[in-house]
């Protein structure tokens, strides 16, 4: 289904007037403000195709209802998400959950949402049915050179597919490591990844980045082969300049500090792209900022005054994307919530006084530092979010005008109350 443009216009009539009253008073705060409403103009977020149906568990799956069946189906719901909140532009696959059946139609459909295609991911932590040998002792790391060869090979083609649809980065994330010590050899699984990732690397388009993403544990419960930031930096260090580390909120261990490593990266120019999330304990896989927004507008803090320090166009130079996908929300309400979050922590870095905080920090003056980033925290900057979204002409409330739409039963009605959307 397609979103009309005028209920997206008679949504914002109903309430501008009420808008331009919290949104006036906040700009007269702001000393930037066209600057700042350009950058948050700018900003996409990526929506990855496995957060469009309910997941995230290895457990039970209770289905929503409307869950896209098709590749076309999956771009139809970002392209909803983005003309309701303008930010959504860019859809990330998973292949092979989403190999298109014709390229050229997928490629205009995608264009027709004003949608453009993200990094493209592979897949080596699950067998698939026509798949030769097995992954279940790791795929790049594994002991046997033709499982890893076989690995190699399907990681060219998600690069194949990713060429064919305009796409210009590769995610890589291995699920390889060892759940028992003893199990497996450190260096010479690193050594077989790292060959393996250099076999992927030297076959990478000229204008294409492979992203390496790390995650501290889980499926494996010992060692993980890329477990943290510093083993994806030594990969990419390896690899080459095209080679960047990707960070994914979700896969560190607790209370880790993320904007120290996003400080750092940026600061050796190997940081490469973001998965956007948030958990309590692990992984979880929740909606990002729900738990921890503080967290975010910290790392955030860190990603705009490391890419400024980079000069680096801060909608452009980095992949952004959300890597989440649970079990009990509406998939797309889920994602609006994301997205708005995403965007309100952005702003509010986009808010802290870079000046005052830089003279606080060479003074010492501890007290002050806090002050200037709390000041920036607790503005209410929803409202300049807001009128980013209306300028670009989504809608002042996404949430509120897709539940007045009632889009979730249109979907259901279209696809059916059974359909479940690939993923995890
Ligand atoms: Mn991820």
């Amino acid at each position: 289904m397609e979103l009309e443009r005028k209920s997206i216009q008679n949504h914002n009539d109903r309430l501008v007037g009420h808008h331009e009253k919290k949104y006036r008073q906040l700009a007269s705060d702001v000393s930037n403000i066209n600057s700042t409403l350009k950058k948050l103009i700018a900003f996409q977020i990526a929506i990855p195709s496995w957060a469009l149906g309910t997941g995230g568990t290895r457990f039970g799956r209770f289905s929503i209802g409307g869950e896209p069946r098709t590749l076309e189906e999956k771009i139809e719901d970002v392209g909803l998400l983005h003309a309701l909140n303008q930010s959504s532009g860019a859809i990330s696959l998973h292949i092979p959950w989403d190999i298109p059946t014709n390229v050229k139609n997928i490629r205009n459909l995608a264009a027709s949402h004003g949608l453009t295609f993200d990094a493209v991911n592979s897949n080596t932590f699950q067998d698939q049915s026509d798949q030769k040998l097995s992954y279940k002792f790791g795929s790049l790391q594994h002991v046997n050179k033709s499982v890893r060869k076989q690995a190699i090979r399907h990681n060219l083609e998600v690069i194949r597919h990713g060429q064919a649809l305009g796409s210009t980065a590769l995610t890589i994330w291995l699920s390889d490591g060892s759940c028992f010590p003893g199990q497996l050899n450190f260096r010479k699984a690193f050594q077989n990844t790292l060959e393996s990732l250099e076999e992927i690397y030297s076959e990478l388009p000229r204008n294409w980045k492979i992203y390496i993403e790390y995650k501290a544990f889980e499926p494996n419960f010992y060692s993980m082969t890329v477990g943290d930031w510093g083993q994806s930096y030594l990969y990419a260090s390896k690899l080459g300049p095209k080679a960047y580390t990707l960070v994914d909120l979700g896969h560190h261990l607790p209370n880790a500090n993320i904007e120290q490593i996003v400080s750092l990266l940026l600061m050796e120019r190997k940081l490469g792209g973001f998965h956007f999330n948030d958990s309590k304990y692990g992984d979880d896989d929740l909606t990002v900022g729900s738990i921890n927004p503080y967290q975010l507008f910290l790392i955030f803090n860190e990603l705009v005054e490391g890419m400024d320090a980079n000069k680096m166009n801060h909608a452009e130079a980095l992949g952004w994307m959300i890597d989440a996908s649970h079990n009990v929300k509406e998939p797309l309400e889920d994602l609006l919530q994301s997205v708005e979050a995403i965007k309100i922590a952005y702003a509010q870095a986009l808010l802290v006084d870079r000046r005052a905080l830089g003279a606080a920090q060479k003074s010492n003056d501890v007290v002050l530092a806090q002050e200037i980033l709390q000041q920036a925290y607790r503005t209410d900057v929803r409202p300049l979010v807001a009128e980013a979204r209306l300028k670009a002409g989504g809608a002042l409330q996404p949430v509120i005008l897709y539940r007045e739409l009632r889009v979730r039963e249109k979907l259901i009605k279209e696809r059916g109350s059974q359909t479940t959307a690939s993923g995890l």
